[in-house]
């Protein structure tokens, strides 16, 4: 089963769904033993581990290859964060075509200008293109999709531009009816008010997509019963890797010995349980067993 399917499958299934976001294929496979649903390759957090501002720096090609790496090793669905889409629409008809042939199961694009900024960044540039031009761009995005069950999630930052309700609905609507397969709906406020609204006015038939990255104190009931169907956890992985290595590092460049440090980290063996390193002798054997059949061992 293509895991575009398993992610329509799941969101038919469950109340709603739990996104973790990854950064590389480690942080992705984390998500996956700890019992998520799927997997948000976001722009953020992979700028970030590259050491770059998440302002449209990375390429396609680049992002595509953090996120590749994570289907790789992942079984669950990943959801490609693609900024803007890396152009006008034929280059989101490119990018559709990359991005589904590498076994990802559906893409994010936002109704942002190129190059965009991050929407949590104090200050930054929140400008939109028009709605019109966005709605060339989901309908390249839908044309170029080769399976149905590709998941093309357009996101409004309207309402992080701050150019209001009426005009994050309207632009919901039409862009659903241009064939996005699910709405984002973006906020930067403290509280999940405005994203409350929102979902309470929504009566389009496409599932809502919420990260509540600046409003966390909101909880998963709240979220469901205001029909909000995915919550993407988009940058949590990022932050504790950070804080963590931060404060170790810290303390191995004043300690005098590695021992007062040894309990804050994984061991050796669950890194090794997590890189599959113990398969490489089950795999050795069975090549030893092979070569024994074909007379070069005895
Ligand atoms: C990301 O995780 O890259 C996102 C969400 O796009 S946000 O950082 O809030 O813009
Ligand atoms: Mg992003």
């Amino acid at each position: 089963m293509l895991t575009s399917e398993i992610l329509q499958k799941e969101l038919k299934a469950k109340p709603i769904l739990k996104v973790g976001g990854a950064f590389d294929a480690m942080s992705a496979k984390l998500i996956e033993i700890n019992g998520f649903d799927a997997i948000w390759a976001g722009s953020f957090a992979i700028s970030a581990t590259h050491a770059l501002p998440d302002a449209s720096i990375m390429t396609m090609t680049e992002f595509l290859a953090v996120a590749s790496n994570m289907v790789e090793s992942c079984k669950i669905p990943v959801i490609a964060d693609c900024d803007t889409g890396f152009g006008g629409p034929s280059n989101i008809s490119h990018m559709i075509k990359k991005y589904e042939n590498s076994g990802i199961a559906g893409v994010s694009i936002e109704d942002k200008i190129f190059p965009k900024q991050n929407s949590l960044l104090e200050n930054g540039r929140q400008e939109l293109i028009s709605e019109k031009e966005f709605v060339a761009k989901i309908i390249a995005a839908r044309e170029a999709k080769q399976n149905k069950e590709f998941m093309i999630i357009a996101r409004t930052e309207a309402l992080i531009a701050g150019m209001g309700m009426n005009e994050a609905i309207k632009r919901a609507h039409a862009y659903e009816d241009a064939g996005a397969d699910a709405i984002l709906i973006h906020s930067k406020k403290d509280t999940p008010n405005e994203i409350f609204e929102f979902s309470d006015m929504w009566n389009g038939n496409i599932p809502l997509v919420v990260v509540p990255t600046s409003y966390p104190s909101v909880n998963l009931d709240e979220l469901i019963s205001h029909k909000i169907r995915m919550v993407i956890y988009a940058n949590q992985s990022l932050r504790v890797a950070h804080a963590a290595m931060s404060r170790v590092l810290q303390e191995i460049n004043k300690t005098k010995s590695l021992s007062e440090v040894e309990e804050k980290m994984s061991t050796m063996e669950q890194i090794f349980e997590l890189q599959e390193m113990y398969n490489i002798k089950k795999e050795e054997e069975a090549v030893e067993e092979e070569l024994k059949k074909l007379g070069y061992l005895k």
